[in-house]
């Protein structure tokens, strides 16, 4: 019976009612008449975890039993979005539990909205991680996710006055149904103290004495591991993401409780926990929290653990480890793994340093996504020698034995060797983690063809001229599964009405939609089907934000992190142009293309800046929508709390997609492709991705504006003067002066000040310097749409031509570029 496998629940109608209503019962404790629908979604997610718990068995099993090179992901965040949906969707449960929850007088979309969605990542990056788990269990990849369960994930936004206000996030405040607790299973993590050496022998038989460091921590905290299935799509694989979680120790609390300062002890336990308490909402310009420090260093100590601890098998040869992890490094957060390592190997596995290295060297592989210099983590040496002390020994070690290599390439170059420097000294000394991933690293990747270039052009040039084969570019892609198959039911079901099964794992297929571009029948069925999600969008805005949205015309969307070189201002001064044309009877307003511009935005809470910039959006949306002279022509809605949730909601709705970044600043994007694939055309700028889609999708079916990265570099050097540009263009003028007014803040200039001061006198972002050719492309955006027939065209050849983004050939190309290059 022990070795029996693990039962599988029946896949019927009534096999699936009578494990609902035992879980109800027996899990959750109540009876169906008293259920309320937080017991009711409860028991149903507990009811379809049943269902994949054989395939995750199953699948740790045969791993264990064929032990393979695996891809550790080390992700400080994985922007999940809500479990449910996925989980019937690879399990192909949904028809099933829609009819059993029906004969039970329950309705499972009722149910579904009631997930709170694991917001544990801020945007970009941690989506990123999420679609690359999602990949590698669908293509049978063991992986293990590493992370950290933050009890907070990113916060809820809320507007009031129309300035965002930050509602804490907690996600778990109602159960947390997805997650596996091991508490059994902790893991202890060391902080603090110091190092000392000691005199040892060699242990090789010579009788050698050679000298060693340890390091004696002065506290440590408990990483209990929560482990979350991670199902591939209809396959019968599921691989595990492991999220640590800080509790505080016994020998903690004990010392403390044995002075008998009980309320000391118990502070300490808090102190603890803080570690993975909140996730930190800054994404671009991060401070050097020394918090932020402990919870990398928490996760990916945890994390390096559990894998030679516990995942590999026992005494299996250390200096063969790369043969069986691959540690992605997701950008600069988790690079502190690369000491640690070394630590682990030297000081607790008894490896000497030119053994160690030489493994570690072949362990790590670093992914980078950004290029503002800002954006690169830099940690004060004071800190992480307070922090973590030995592992500072450790890197200053790996940086001298760098910089000999260095000195030995370029001799007499000390201002390369200054550059390469892992440890900077101005504006203090600081640890530069991009530098020591990149100099431990197999692998340096950039995010998109573009970023990769600029990466090795422009952020780490002497880095790319020491080891030009060290960097590659893997361009980012998003899952299908949850991006199409779940997103757009509509549009999927024509797709496959059309082309058959399967498309939902070999996107490339897509392709063979291309002739039904030319096919009246099938436009007419594509356009039926984006004016059901328009419409399914409508019905949610009002409910969800008591937002009224007209019936006809454009869908424009900019959804994204605000940031200012995302530049949601040029989109804002490209509505408030069209409104001040009509109002000011310039233009006529029935000759205007009806839009509706929708934005999603969560501004980090203390960026200044985008703050004034949500409070300015909301203005304008305010007067826009209040004012009869352009009723059902322009429309501003604003929902508050973009999130996975939303964007599911939002894409397949969209005509228009906004990817307007200053052409050089954003490293990818992937909303870019989520957009094309959902059959929105992109209005956009030759920046990160974007390069890609429109030389996939073609010229004729993306609109280009807006100047290139080396116009930028250009325009740059030679000086740009943004007030220039505002004095010598009439519409541009006219825009920003109906915003200085105050005609949007209640006749209060000082409440647009910020922004418009900014775009006159600094414009780091060169928004002005755009704005001409936005508003001419979007002349043309206006001229396809008023041709219905040449816009759905675009539109199927946009998704048709957009295989290429699903996150199954990104990992392809990590597998072949990256983690098991010798493969074929
Ligand atoms: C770092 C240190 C301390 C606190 C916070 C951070 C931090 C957290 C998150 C820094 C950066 C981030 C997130 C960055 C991000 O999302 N970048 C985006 O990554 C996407 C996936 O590659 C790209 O498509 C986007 O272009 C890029 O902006």
């Amino acid at each position: 019976l022990a070795t029996a496998p693990v039962a599988r629940p029946p896949r019927t109608v009534d096999g699936f009612a009578r494990e609902y209503l035992r879980e109800l019962n027996f899990g959750e404790g109540v009876a169906l008449s008293r259920a309320s629908q937080n017991d009711q979604y409860l028991a149903l997610a507990r009811t379809i975890r049943h269902y994949l718990m054989a395939d995750w068995l199953e699948t740790a099993r045969r791993r264990r039993e064929n032990p393979t090179k695996m891809v550790g992901y080390l992700s400080a965040e994985y922007l999940l979005g809500r479990q449910m949906g996925n989980a019937l969707l690879a399990t192909d449960l949904g028809a099933i539990a829609d009819q059993a929850l029906k004969s039970l007088g329950l309705d499972l979309r009722t149910l579904r909205a009631q997930e709170v969605e694991p917001g544990l990542g801020n945007g970009g990056l941690g989506r990123l991680a999420a679609c690359f788990v999602d990949s590698l269990a669908t293509m049978d990849v063991p992986c293990i996710g590493y992370g950290i369960r933050y009890e907070y994930g990113i916060f809820r936004q809320t507007f009031e006055g129309g300035r965002q206000v930050e509602v804490p996030d907690s996600w778990l405040s109602l159960g947390g149904p997805w997650e596996f607790p091991h508490p059994d299973r902790a893991v202890t993590v060391g902080f603090g103290g110091s190092t000392e050496t000691y005199v040892e022998d060699a242990g090789d038989g010579s009788g050698r004495q050679v000298q060693r460091s340890r390091w004696v921590p002065a506290w440590n905290v408990l990483g209990v591991p929560y482990h979350y299935m991670v199902p591939g799509y209809q396959n019968g694989v599921v691989n595990t993401l492991r999220l640590w979680s800080a509790r505080a120790t016994q020998a903690f609390d004990l010392q403390i409780f044995n002075s008998g300062d009980y309320a000391a002890a118990v502070r300490a336990q808090t102190f603890a926990e803080n570690i993975s308490k909140v996730l930190y909402p800054e994404d671009s310009t991060p401070q050097g929290r020394e918090l932020r420090l402990q919870q990398q260093y928490f996760f990916v100590a945890c994390s390096l653990k559990d894998f030679i601890d516990r995942t590999l098998e026992k005494d299996f040869d250390l200096h063969r480890l790369h043969e069986r992890i691959i540690f992605q490094l997701n950008d600069t957060h988790p690079v502190i793994a690369i000491p640690e390592m070394m630590r682990l190997l030297m000081d607790e596995h008894g490896m000497e340093w030119d053994e160690a290295w030489a493994v570690t060297q072949k362990c790590f592989a670093y992914t980078c996504h950004t290029l503002l210099p800002e954006a690169l983590e830099v940690w004060p040496v004071e800190l992480v020698g307070r922090l973590l002390p030995r592992h500072l020994e450790i890197i200053y070690r790996i940086n001298e034995e760098f910089l000999e290599t260095v000195r030995e390439a370029f001799p007499g170059d000390e201002l390369r060797v200054r550059r390469m420097s892992i440890i900077q000294d101005h504006p203090e000394r600081a640890v530069r983690m991009a530098n020591l991933a990149t100099v431990a690293g197999v692998k340096v990747n950039g995010v998109a063809e573009l970023h990769s270039q600029l990466l090795r052009d422009k952020v780490l040039p002497d880095f790319s001229e020491m080891w030009p084969d060290k960097f590659t570019n893997v361009t980012n892609g998003v899952t299908p599964r949850r991006f199409i198959r779940l997103a757009n039911p509509t549009l999927s079901q024509l797709i496959t009405d059309t082309i058959g099964v399967g498309w939902e794992t070999k996107l490339e297929r897509l392709e063979s939609l291309e002739p039904y571009a030319e096919d009246e029948e099938f436009r007419e069925r594509f356009a039926a089907a984006k004016q059901a999600n328009k419409k399914r969008l409508r019905e949610l805005l009002a409910v969800r934000d008591g937002i009224e949205l007209p019936e006809h015309g454009m869908v424009d969307v900019m959804v994204k992190r605000l940031h200012e070189y995302k530049r949601q201002t040029l989109k804002l001064l490209h509505i408030v142009s069209l409104y001040e044309q009509i109002i000011s009877g310039q233009v006529d307003k029935d000759s205007v293309v009806p839009r509706t511009f929708v934005f999603g935005a969560k501004a980090a809470p203390g960026y200044h800046m985008a703050k004034e910039i949500i409070y300015l959006i909301n203005s304008v949306a305010a007067t826009i929508n209040a004012d009869e002279r352009v009723k059902g022509v322009l429309t501003v809605a604003f929902p508050a709390n973009y999130n996975v949730t939303l964007a599911n909601k939002l894409i397949p709705a969209a005509d228009l997609s906004e990817q307007i970044s200053l052409a050089g600043k954003e490293a990818s994007g992937t909303g870019n492709m989520k957009f094309a694939l959902n059959g929105a055309l992109t209005i956009g700028t030759d920046d990160g991705a974007n390069v890609e889609i429109r030389k996939l999708v073609g010229d004729d079916n993306f609109f280009l504006f807006g100047m290139d990265e080396p116009q930028v570099a250009a325009l740059q050097a030679k000086g740009y003067v943004p007030s220039a540009v505002y004095e010598s263009n009439p519409q541009l003028k006219r825009a920003i002066d109906l915003i200085a007014s105050g005609h949007f803040t209640g006749g209060d200039r000082g409440l647009a000040a910020t922004v418009v001061d900014d775009l006159l006198y600094n414009d780091r972002f060169m928004t002005l310097a755009d704005f001409q050719s936005y508003i001419d492309v979007q002349g043309e955006v206006d001229e396809v749409y008023r041709d219905q027939e040449r816009w759905t065209r675009s539109a199927i050849l946009n998704v048709a031509r957009s295989g290429f983004f699903s996150s199954d050939r990104s990992m392809k190309d990590y597998l072949r570029r990256i983690w098991m290059p010798t493969h074929d």
